[in-house]
């Protein structure tokens, strides 16, 4: 096991003193390590991987210094573009450290969406000349190995990160971000009341099991739901393609993080939903389901956003009432969208579809049959 906070120690003590990334629920103690002990110019939450991977990039271009850039292996296809057009020796030549989390790593049970690119995590970065290593309990000597070469030829290294590599990190700062009075999952069993026998497309995280289990409990089938269990960000893009192809109301459940993550299809969303398009997006000002690390969904406006890229009718909730009345005018009008004011947290028995995303999408399938 490595210790967080001497892994932390080293990489500031060699002037690796930038942090960005998404955070990963393998990577959640070094994580909260470098938010208690980083400010907030020197630990940017990033939109998605790629951005982070740029925000090194410029940071290295002012200061001459190395950045880190922290990933789940989910948000490597992210960094690609930037990997290969921007920081790569044939390119600009641009030194940072990567440190991936290694989900699905084969032999390690882990969710269906992982096994994929579990299995291609280390071929990927061979495929970009990404040289890496797994970081072992001699760390120090996996850390400086990684600097040093990605000092001496300007290059991106990585380190890849194994399930239970690092060792508890007692926060300091345990405050988190507060947006409302209600759980998730309370917030949720109103929407499932309210969406009937409409489809569902709903996002990455807790926010589609807990959607899961609520369906179990209510003894309701799971056949209007898509359950977006990896993909982050495309929840949105997801439902307006299905509502392109069905005259029925189209709900999206989706999340901060993930609006955030790739905001840009908003745009689209908002200029090319129909009136079927009803988003609803969960904010609770943090990426919840990995370890609560805050996302600027607090800071900014989302309701304006909303509204400038083309959803004009946008409700907001902070109890079941106010969801279950502003669902209900929702039904009434054309594309629209809810935001609804969470606070964090989950349940600690919480399961997960115990069905196969291959059988999901071809149970979800059937309602469209003509
Ligand atoms: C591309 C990518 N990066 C990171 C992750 C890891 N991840 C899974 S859920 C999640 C947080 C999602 O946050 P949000 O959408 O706000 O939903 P919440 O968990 O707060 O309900 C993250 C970062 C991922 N699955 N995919």
């Amino acid at each position: 096991m490595v210790n967080t906070k001497e892994f932390y120690d080293y990489l500031l003590n060699n002037g690796l003193d930038f942090f960005t990334g998404v955070p990963d629920s393998l990577l959640k103690e070094l994580c909260s390590c470098i938010k208690d002990n980083s400010d907030s110019k020197h630990n940017i939450i990033a939109a998605n991987e790629g951005n982070a991977v740029a925000l090194a990039s410029g940071y290295y271009l002012s200061t001459g210094k190395l950045g880190v850039v922290y990933m789940q292996n989910s948000g490597e296809g992210n960094t690609v573009n930037p990997l290969l057009s921007l920081a790569d020796p044939k390119v600009y030549s641009i030194p940072m450290l990567l440190i991936i989390g290694w989900r699905g790593e084969p032999g390690v049970h882990d969710e269906p969406q992982h096994v994929k690119q579990g299995e291609v995590t280390l071929r990927l970065l061979e495929a970009m000349d990404i040289e890496y290593r797994v970081l072992s309990d001699n760390f120090i000597e996996d850390l400086e190995a990684m600097v040093a070469l990605a000092k001496k030829e300007n290059k991106p290294t990585a380190l890849v990160i194994k399930k239970g590599t690092f060792s508890k990190y007692d926060a300091v700062n345990k405050a988190k971000n507060c947006m409302g009075d209600i759980l998730r999952e309370e917030a949720l069993e109103v929407i499932l009341s309210e969406t009937g026998d409409d489809p569902i497309v709903s996002t990455t995280g807790k926010e589609s099991r807990e959607i899961f289990e609520l369906r179990e409990k209510f003894h309701q089938g799971h056949e209007h739901d898509f359950l977006t269990v990896g993909s982050m960000g495309h929840t949105s893009s997801i439902a307006l393609g299905l509502s392109i192809g069905t005259e029925k109301n189209v709900w999206c459940l989706d999340g901060d993080g993930s609006f955030i993550m790739h905001m840009g299809s908003m745009a689209i969303v908002g200029q090319n939903a129909g009136d079927n398009y009803k988003y609803i997006i969960n904010n609770n000002a943090a990426h919840e389901s990995v370890g609560g690390q805050p996302t600027v969904g607090g800071s900014i406006d989302i309701k304006s956003i909303l509204v400038a890229c083309g959803i004009k009718d946008v409700f907001e909730a902070h109890t079941k009432e106010e969801i279950k009345l502003a669902m209900e005018q929702m039904k009434k009008i054309g594309k629209c969208a809810l935001i609804l004011y969470t606070k964090q947290g989950s349940r600690d028995d919480l399961g997960r579809p115990t069905i196969s995303p291959v059988d999901n999408k071809a149970n979800f399938m059937k309602q469209f049959k003509k």
